[in-house]
């Protein structure tokens, strides 16, 4: 129980470790005022993996004050952007240190393959992190030339106090990306964990005060978006928000936001097309189209979900397409080695993806493949890989982003087409171009209405480019130098030498 704060977990995997309970404030844990918890709950056989302490707003409160006066002490606030760095490369290296533990709580938690989490989750945050860490001593302001009498300068100064909120798809991962900017540029920051996946990031927590970052810093909290969350959003003393989940959500927090005037950043839903043009390399379509939409059991927020085919080749692109399934998305237990594709996180993910398929269903597109629960010895909130073809852009499979392993297909003639109905939709995050015309490649990807575009591959992201969305799909952006930004003020300085 939260009462003991740590319990001792062992996963099939055969590791141990001490999973800490509580929340993490002024580099402490505790059990919050109200003692209530959340159950964290294991995808694959739908038991409890342990108690989670949930935050209230008065905890929210406890972990905001803990924030604010670490952001003025001198501990932190003196510190150089040298000294910064040096603690985030020591986490990075703590977090390389832990990477088995970490993997292996991420996989028992969310459900993913124990392949990935150890191979690309627990690697992005170290590359993250480093990342930040060397730009923290060159992020700095400019001399501006206004002439000979006056001298301007910029300095870039932290925001204040960051509260972050994160959900459960790539917890670690959706952690770094916001701890690693807000820390480089010296703000102190209140991390809200999505309240279905919260054990990787306490855990790391542990990583936080041994690489020696001052008591309040960084506060990590469990909770529930309409008390923790909702609360942090409307603190008073909480200077940015920045939020990764549905639209839904994000339209909520941008209106709580308002009433202080907080910066925000916010990274939402998509309904992200892939195009297929007649002169494309159809293997290499298949193989990252497949990745696109496949990977991370579907809940993935860039997923190419809606692929354009050229008439030409769709019918070769969808037997292709089925065949890749086949062969690569093995559904089972996420510790098995074999394993493509976990369970969903929760039970509601689960039930919300079957309730997509069956409107999909109902409203007459075709199940060219899969369709149906998965279940593995009987348990699991598995999803069987499900291929949807006859698919008409009114259908709500093809507009509202199902995040799972569900992908829609369509067909078109023309290049016109085909950009009609990838713009066809009010979100802008990813998109993805087939062809081997360079010409053709650089045109649609200046058309298509999205935040990122890959040519000839898909939802291939990298720490050192901008991320984020256009639409309904967010406001900002994350990782590489642009995502510095969102972190720090720009103070103008005037400086009179005439007299
Ligand atoms: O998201 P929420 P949910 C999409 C995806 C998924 C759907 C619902 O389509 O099926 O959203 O998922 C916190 N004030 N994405 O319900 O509610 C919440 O506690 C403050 C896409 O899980 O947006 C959690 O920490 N915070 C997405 C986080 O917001 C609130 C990833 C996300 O939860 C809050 C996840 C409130 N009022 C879901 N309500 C992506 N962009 O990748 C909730 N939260």
């Amino acid at each position: 129980t939260a009462a003991r704060m740590e319990v001792e977990l062992t996963a099939p995997n055969g590791r141990k470790w001490m999973q800490p309970l509580g929340l993490f404030i002024n580099n402490e844990f505790m059990k919050g005022g109200s003692g209530q918890t959340i159950a964290s709950i294991n995808p694959t056989t739908e038991e409890e993996i342990c108690s989670v302490a949930a935050a209230s707003a008065d905890d929210v409160d406890v972990a905001v004050e803990a924030a604010r006066k670490a952001f003025r002490d001198a501990s932190w606030k003196s510190l150089s952007g040298t000294e910064r760095g040096a603690l985030m490369t020591k986490l990075a290296e703590l977090v390389e240190q832990h990477a088995e533990t970490l993997a292996t709580i991420e996989t028992l938690d969310n459900g993913k393959p124990y392949s990935v989490s150890i191979s690309e989750d627990v690697p992005e945050v170290v590359k993250v992190l480093k990342y930040y860490a060397g730009y923290a001593d060159k992020n700095f302001g400019q001399v501006i030339d206004v002439g000979p009498e006056k001298f301007a300068y910029t300095i870039k100064e932290p925001v204040g106090v960051c509260g972050q909120i994160i959900p459960w798809n790539y917890p670690l991962d959706m952690a770094a990306w916001k701890l690693g900017p807000a820390l480089c540029c010296g703000n102190t920051v209140v991390l809200k964990l999505a309240e279905q996946t919260p054990l990787s990031m306490l855990y790391l927590a542990k990583l936080i005060k041994e690489a020696g970052f001052p008591p309040g810093v960084v506060n990590i909290i469990n909770g529930y978006g309409r008390e923790a969350g909702a609360a942090l959003v409307q603190h008073p003393k909480v200077d940015k928000v920045a939020f990764t989940g549905s639209t839904a959500t994000g339209k909520e927090i941008m209106k709580m936001a308002s009433a202080t005037m907080k910066n925000i950043t916010l990274e939402t839903g998509g309904k992200s097309p892939l195009i297929v043009f007649e002169d494309a390399d159809l293997e290499n379509a298949v193989t990252w189209s497949h990745g696109g939409i496949m990977s991370n059991q579907g809940q993935i927020c860039t997923a190419t979900s809606r692929i354009l085919v050229h008439e030409k080749v769709y019918d070769e692109f969808v037997e292709k397409f089925k065949a890749k399934v086949k062969e690569i998305s093995v559904v089972g237990d996420p510790f098995e080695e074999t394993t493509f594709q976990g369970p969903q996180v929760t039970k509601a993910q689960y039930e919300r993806v079957l309730s997509f398929i069956e409107s999909g269903r109902s409203e007459g597109a075709t199940i060219a493949m899969g369709g149906e629960p998965a279940p593995q010895k009987g348990k699991g909130f598995y999803i069987a890989p499900t291929v949807f073809t006859n698919v008409k852009p009114s259908m709500k499979i093809f507009r509202e982003e199902i995040f799972g392993p569900c992908v829609a297909m369509v067909s078109f003639k023309t290049e016109e087409e085909a950009l009609d109905l990838a713009n066809d939709t009010t979100y802008g995050l990813g998109a993805a171009v087939f062809t081997k015309d360079l010409v053709r490649a650089h045109r649609v990807a200046r058309e298509i209405e999205a935040g990122m575009v890959w040519i000839n591959s898909s939802n291939d992201s990298d720490f050192r480019v901008p991320f984020g969305g256009v639409k309904q799909s967010g406001i900002g952006r994350e990782l590489g130098e642009a995502g510095l930004q969102p972190y720090c003020n720009i103070k103008a300085i005037h400086v009179n030498m005439a007299g």
